[in-house]
């Protein structure tokens, strides 16, 4: 009794008394936290334990919110989103719930009479790093902005033992290590076993006739079970408090070993295995889709278990699933959840007796899907025999929709084979999820203009022409008040000084800072902001690397994972040409540069990890080098996470957008640096092409292709070797790769640049667009030389970085897709 009248009191102080919440009462909270926790007093407990004691006290004061704001959106009926994704990139989540509560400073204070600095505590936590990168970061950022905008919403994935591997950089090789997160992250999930649901896998289809409609049950499956564990997601100075449920696969077999014969026992504990390692790790591949069996259950036992939940929870308020379209909006983030659509289709059919068209009414009306790639290698497609074995009933009713989606469109292209059979959802004895997405859900949307322009133009382009309604675009947003305010808090205090607070809750408030273009003393300001951000990350070089870094050198960084289509490379080959210049002219006159990369490849992937490799071997070269060191540096920063994201983006002077064009769906860390001042430098690609229209041609280093061109000139045949042969300076860099000079040959990185896997050219184009990087590069230099200039760019970018907010982006998707508004 006495813990909830202590919770009551904190929540009453933070709400009537905002800042003036007493540390007596923090004191208070944590006491009781550690004692009742671990049996100890607080002034003996060890940094682990008063980090989980800390974390422990916010997940009271969430859980009470969360409490109230239920009840709110329950009586006001309101429509509730679901967002389904494979991956939630979270980070830490320490820092951001006291910042969202208004509470950090007096849990500061409250830790400091204990001798415990709270920025010890943020270390402490590990990231939760359930995601690849973009995909899952965008999943965690509109969560935070749903909350913060008063939107009830869930996010459901799975709980992976394992996320994204630990990356450590052995000779210039990237080693894979498992990454434990739940030994300590694991006190922000709270377990709820008693809403586990069952997951059927594999057995046999009875169908039967009973009072004039078909009956049908699975039987002889493997049952497997989901156990949901809750994550508060809170809001910046909302009353909303979200949740992302993630499911932790167990196996059902609890009955008493010992009573089996040997074998049994044996195959008893096998089978729990197989079912608990549905949930034991995060696939760590963005660069292709491998149709593995356990891929398949992962995202089976996530999309059943979260609706099956869905569909309960709704029974609970309402008489029927008639209501479901208007009280619940189901979200498919990439195709990963695509078995969303005969999931849901088949709990109404089986489930709850409903006919096939009004079954797939409720589905169209209840389901969206976004997609976050073009590249065919990422487009799911599930063998048809691994999809029948292991989801019998699933495959029966994606058979079904196949059926009625080809009658259909015989109807409106007949007798175009060609066409109906990419327009499929089975063809060539596999399931296509992106076409599953595209013949049910009412809303498809891609994540930047160009990206959508492509999609409803190009791969989609069939769809489109049937559809055309169904289609939008929302470009991607970040949860900024993560990373300028959270992440910068020097810029944050000087922008509230000059523009005053209000872009803390309206990202476009930001654009007050236009008016200070001209002065000088806010110039000089932004100036010294950078340098001390500049100077942070080179004390974290210098423990990490052992490199010193020159903190007056541009910082120029490329961090995001590591793709062939992304061009790292491009990046790399001009470090080597300007490090060839600088060696045949010691006296050259260039700003030193620094060159930052940070880059987890995907395990399998070779090329990628060459890449690695021969950024190692450059940098290995250059920062040893007595003659070009002091003008050009580069680092490879291990482990690439949000929380190394968090110390990087706010040093940054230029970050690298430099994708082929056409290729990268959005790009958010663009936004990331952009917001924190960085200039672009970079292709028409994603959202660079509004970024752009933001800032105007003065603001951005543009270069490179445009799509239309990468198009033009692939029609028309890519040849490397017309570049090589045209270009000494090119020829120099990519005869460098097997030379020798770099201690070691890179053979495969040079014949990629010349002729693809199969001998013929690389598709990422690379060395089309060398020369005009390098011109561009020359640029950037020259822009660096006149201070003046240069803040004046990175000023603009600040100021117009407001539209890149994930407020604004979820702002859309409730308005035009889900329907959904705050709770007030
Ligand atoms: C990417 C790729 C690219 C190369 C070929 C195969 C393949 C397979 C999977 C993926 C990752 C899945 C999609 C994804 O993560 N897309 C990213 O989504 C971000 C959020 O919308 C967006 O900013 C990135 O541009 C996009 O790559």
């Amino acid at each position: 009794m006495r813990s909830k009248s202590l919770v009551i009191k904190m929540k009453k102080e933070i709400r009537e008394l905002e800042n003036e919440m007493k540390k007596e009462t923090v004191l208070e909270q944590l006491s009781e936290k550690c004692l009742h926790t671990f049996g100890c007093d607080l002034d003996e407990a060890t940094k682990q334990q008063t980090y989980r004691a800390v974390c422990l006290v916010v997940r009271d004061i969430l859980a009470q919110q969360r409490r109230e704001f239920c009840s709110q959106y329950e009586k006001q009926h309101a429509k509730q989103v679901f967002y389904m994704s494979m991956e939630f990139l979270v980070g830490t989540s320490l820092h951001n719930n006291l910042y969202n509560l208004g509470i950090e400073e007096v849990f500061e204070e409250a830790l400091h009479d204990l001798s415990v600095d709270l920025k010890d505590l943020y270390e402490i936590e590990p990231d939760a790093g359930l995601g690849n990168g973009g995909l899952g970061r965008l999943a965690s950022c509109y969560m935070d902005s749903m909350s913060s905008m008063d939107i009830p919403a869930t996010g459901f994935s799975l709980r992976y033992e394992f996320g994204i591997f630990k990356q450590k950089i052995i000779d210039g090789w990237q080693m894979e290590f498992p990454d434990n997160w739940l030994e300590m992250g694991d006190v922000w999930l709270i377990p709820r076993k008693e809403d586990t649901v069952e997951i059927k896998f594999g057995g046999k289809i009875h169908e039967w006739m009973e009072d004039g409609k078909l009956r049908v049950e699975q039987y002889d499956y493997t049952p497997v079970l989901a156990v949901p564990y809750d994550m508060f997601i809170s809001g910046y100075h909302s009353n909303a408090v979200n949740k992302l449920v993630l499911w932790s696969a167990k196996s059902p077999n609890n009955m008493d070993m010992s009573a089996f014969s040997r074998g049994d026992y044996v195959k008893a504990i096998e089978q729990n295995a197989m079912a608990e390692a549905i949930s034991k790790v995060l696939y760590p591949a963005d660069d292709h889709v491998e149709g593995k069996i356990l891929r398949l259950k992962q995202q089976y036992l996530f999309v059943s278990a979260s609706l099956q939940s869905i569909v309960k929870s709704h029974l609970k308020h309402y008489d029927s699933l008639d209501s479901l379209p208007e009280k619940v909006a189901v979200h498919i983030n990439d195709t990963h959840p695509a078995l969303c659509v005969p999931e849901l289709l088949r709990i109404l059919l089986d489930d709850y007796g409903y006919d096939w068209d009004t079954a797939w009414d409720i589905c169209q009306r209840t389901l969206a899907y976004t997609n976050h790639t073009v590249m065919s290698e990422a487009l799911e497609r599930w063998p048809e025999h691994i999809f029948r074995e292991q989801l019998p009933r699933i495959h029966q009713l994606v058979a079904e929709i196949n059926r009625r989606l080809v009658n259909y469109l015989n109807t409106v292209y007949p007798g175009d084979v060609a066409k109906i059979e990419y327009m499929a959802v089975i063809a060539n004895n596999e399931v296509r999820m992106a076409n599953l997405c595209l013949a049910c859900c009412h809303k498809v949307n891609g994540v930047s203009k160009l990206h959508s322009d492509i999609l409803t133009h190009s791969i989609f382009r069939d769809y489109y022409n049937i559809t055309p309604e169904k289609f939008t675009n929302v470009t991607n947003g970040i949860a900024y008040r993560r990373w300028l305010c959270q992440s910068n808090p020097r810029l944050t205090e000087k922008l509230k000084e000059w523009i005053g607070d209000g872009f803390v809750k309206d990202s476009t408030a930001l654009e007050g800072l236009m008016k200070y273009y001209d002065n000088p003393q806010v110039l000089e300001e932004l100036r010294k902001i950078k340098q001390y951000n500049k100077q942070n990350l080179c004390g974290y070089i210098a423990k990490t690397n052992g490199i010193n870094v020159d903190p007056h050198s541009i910082f120029d960084v490329q961090i995001k994972r590591l793709h062939e289509y992304k061009r790292q490379l491009l990046n790399v080959l001009n470090i080597m040409h300007m490090y060839c210049a600088v060696k045949e002219n010691p006296n050259l006159d260039i700003p030193p540069r620094t060159f930052v990369f940070a880059a987890k490849a995907s395990a399998g992937y070779f090329m990628a990890k060459q890449v690695i490799r021969l950024i190692d071997a450059v940098s290995k070269m250059i920062n040893s080098d007595p003659a070009v060191r002091d003008k050009i540096k580069v680092v490879f920063l291990e482990d690439y996470k949000v929380s190394l994201a968090e110390i990087i983006i706010p040093a940054a002077d230029i970050s690298e957008q430099i994708s082929i064009a056409g290729k990268e769906a959005s790009g958010t860390g663009n936004m990331k640096l952009m917001i924190n001042g960085a200039v672009t430098l970079g292709t028409l690609d994603g959202a660079n092409v509004e970024i752009h229209e933001q800032v105007g041609d003065e603001n951005i280093f543009l270069f490179g292709m445009t799509a239309q061109e990468v198009e033009q000139l692939w029609q028309k045949g890519y040849n490397p070797i017309e570049y090589y042969n045209a270009n000494l300076e090119l020829r120099q860099v990519v005869d460098m790769l097997t030379s020798g000079v770099l201690g070691s040959r890179f053979d495969d990185i040079q014949k990629s640049l010349l002729t693809n896997a199969f001998g013929a050219a690389d598709a990422y184009m690379t060395l089309a667009d060398f020369d005009s990087y390098v011109r561009k590069q020359e640029e950037v230099s020259a822009a660096y030389l006149d201070q003046r200039r240069f803040t004046n760019m990175s000023l603009v970018n600040i100021a117009k970085a407001g539209l890149f907010s994930s407020d604004r982006a979820v702002g859309e998707y409730a308005d035009n897709i889900w329907h959904v508004k705050g709770v007030q």
